[in-house]
């Protein structure tokens, strides 16, 4: 690293926060409680998981001047950026040694191949101090590859048996923390003494529960979205001439559309679950723009905001049938297809569909007909995050204010511009609840690995209070695990959190929506501070504030 900013080298100071149990090191005293069981399907996930089941959450207790004793620990990233996993390998690297200056830190390199492959590298201090409070994912880099079969567990065994290692640590989402979930049952069952450790990540923040308050990155990748949208706000009402149709990543869940909607209250914001639950169509979705576009025309605004979240596609019940079909439509006849141009693929389609299907497939715009047929992935399905739904909203949008001007029902000018806020917020330094929370959860690691724990998630919970407060300990994964189909077969899984409609953070948005959907109530953010007065430096989300009975 040659060349840093002043903010890194300012960053590079700030020393987190952490828990008071963890004030004197990662050796702990360890406070164990019930027994547990799962989240559903109790018996199928006893049965796969013998030797870790049934474990008790645990929680520590300081025991200053306890010694601990070296552990070779080696960590994994993995899945998609989320800000501050430098941070959690920080905390992991300094609870390690707080147990004993002689414990040693690996980097699995690339993720979970990394693991499988032997790729690695040793982390020593110089090399953390450069990473510290930093953003990103490059200091040992992260991969998508799945952590399931026998062989690569295998693989796994020797490569950390030849390294001395006595505990692996995945940084991950839900599916690789079941996976770690997966991987310590067959150490434990088999007697391997590794134990394996999960701490929960994700931007998109449906990793979480009673004892998950949120996955780390998902705060400061919302502060990001909120101030470019509330930049978009502030644009839009000094311009006063365009709609912002803005996509917000996050996956399936609405979590990011929603939290970014408490923080700058813009005129409009689509909750995919909502949709699913009202089993809206996209003309109704639509039709709820276009009455706002046309209320705010009646007041002179012709401008606004809306939020879209990426998974929406996937939860309106027309389209989610459409691609069903056209996926098995298009794979059935894949030779056929594969020779006819992008306007034949789209004719072939309409032509073959059930009427309902073709109904809906011969109202969207012809670019998103073209996307739906030819953007297909290696096993022939819709890439629906490909899918610009933010340019086709404002589509229709558009054409819908067109009929209703031929009607003479509408008058004014519309003009729009389309965005999608993903990749802009997963990498950017961690704001100091995430700089806070993921040292925190490293440190938390490190005192599970001491107390001998595996299959565990690190927790650090009550985080709406100062740090000092936060509660650290570890969850057994197989607490949070349910059956789920996937792929055909009944798989275990950590159930993954969507937007619940009736939790307090989508109670206060629906409570106040038509409002923000007239007037122009924006609220402007402004960038993460880092530096400064405690009350705009050391915030949690509205999303966690709500969630915890405390206002916003
Ligand atoms: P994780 O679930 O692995 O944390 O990924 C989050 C995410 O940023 C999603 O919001 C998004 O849909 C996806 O990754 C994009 O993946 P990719 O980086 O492969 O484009």
């Amino acid at each position: 690293m040659s060349r840093i900013s002043p903010l890194q080298k300012a960053r590079a100071a700030y020393q987190p926060k952490l828990p008071a149990a963890l004030r004197h090191g990662a050796a702990v005293r360890i406070v164990s409680g019930e027994a547990t069981t799962a989240a559903g399907d109790v018996e199928a996930i006893r049965k796969l998981f013998a030797a870790t089941f049934g474990s008790p959450v645990v929680t520590f207790e300081a025991a200053p001047g306890c010694a601990g004793k070296a552990f070779n620990v080696g960590v994994i990233l993995s899945g998609g950026q989320a800000p501050g996993g430098h941070n959690v390998i920080s905390g992991l690297f300094d609870g390690i040694k707080s147990l004993s200056p002689a414990g040693r830190l690996f980097g699995f390199l690339r993720g979970p191949d990394g693991l499988v492959k032997n790729e690695y590298m040793e982390l020593d201090a110089a090399f953390i101090d450069l990473y510290r409070n930093t953003g990103g994912f490059d200091m040992i880099g992260s991969g998508r590859t799945k952590l399931e079969t026998p062989e690569q567990f295998e693989q796994a065994r020797a490569n950390c048996e030849a390294l001395g290692i006595n505990a692996i640590v995945i940084i991950g989402g839900d599916d690789s923390n079941t996976n770690a979930c997966v991987l310590a049952e067959y150490f434990k069952s088999r007697q391997i003494p590794i134990q394996v450790i999960g701490c929960p990540k994700t931007i998109d923040g449906d990793l979480k529960n009673e004892w998950i308050e949120s996955s780390f990155g998902f705060d400061t990748a919302c502060r990001v979205y909120s101030e470019l949208i509330g930049n978009l706000c502030r644009d839009a009402n000094s311009a006063k001439k365009y709609w912002h149709f803005i996509k917000l990543m996050g996956r399936s869940a609405s979590h990011i559309a929603l939290e970014c909607a408490l923080q700058t209250q813009p005129n409009f914001a689509i909750i995919s679950e909502e949709v699913a639950a009202k089993k809206m169509t996209l003309g109704q979705i639509v039709d709820e723009i276009v009455a706002a576009v046309v209320a705010r025309a009646e007041k002179k605004c012709n401008f606004g905001i809306v939020l879209i979240p990426e998974g929406l596609i996937e939860f309106i019940p027309e389209i989610k049938a459409l691609i069903a079909e056209l996926n098995e439509l298009l794979a059935a006849n894949a030779a056929e297809v594969d020779a006819l141009d992008a306007k034949g693929k789209a004719a072939f389609a309409a032509a073959k569909l059930s009427a309902d299907s073709a109904r809906v497939f011969k109202s969207l715009p012809e670019g998103i007909q073209n996307q739906l047929c030819n953007d297909r992935d290696p096993h022939g399905n819709v890439q629906v995050s490909l899918i610009e739904t933010e340019k086709l909203l404002a589509g229709m949008v558009k054409a819908r204010l067109a009929e209703l001007k031929k009607a003479g029902k509408y008058s004014a000018k519309f003009g729009t511009q389309t965005h999608f806020f993903g990749y802009e917020g997963r990498c950017a330094a961690p704001s100091n609840f995430d700089a806070d929370y993921c040292y925190s959860l490293g440190y938390t690691a490190a005192a599970l690995i001491g107390a001998g724990c595996t299959g565990y998630m690190a927790s650090v919970r009550n985080n709406i209070e100062g740090a000092d407060k936060w509660i650290a300990g570890g969850i057994p994964i197989t607490m949070m695990m349910n059956m789920e189909r996937r792929h055909g077969a009944d798989k275990p899984v950590i159930r993954k959190a969507l937007v619940e409609l009736d939790g307090a953070p989508f109670k206060y948005f629906a409570a106040h929506r038509a409002e923000w959907a007239v007037e122009t109530a924006y609220v402007y953010p402004g960038p993460i501070q880092y530096f400064g007065p405690s009350e705009v430096c050391d915030l949690v989300t509205k999303t966690l504030s709500l969630e915890q009975g405390k206002g916003i």
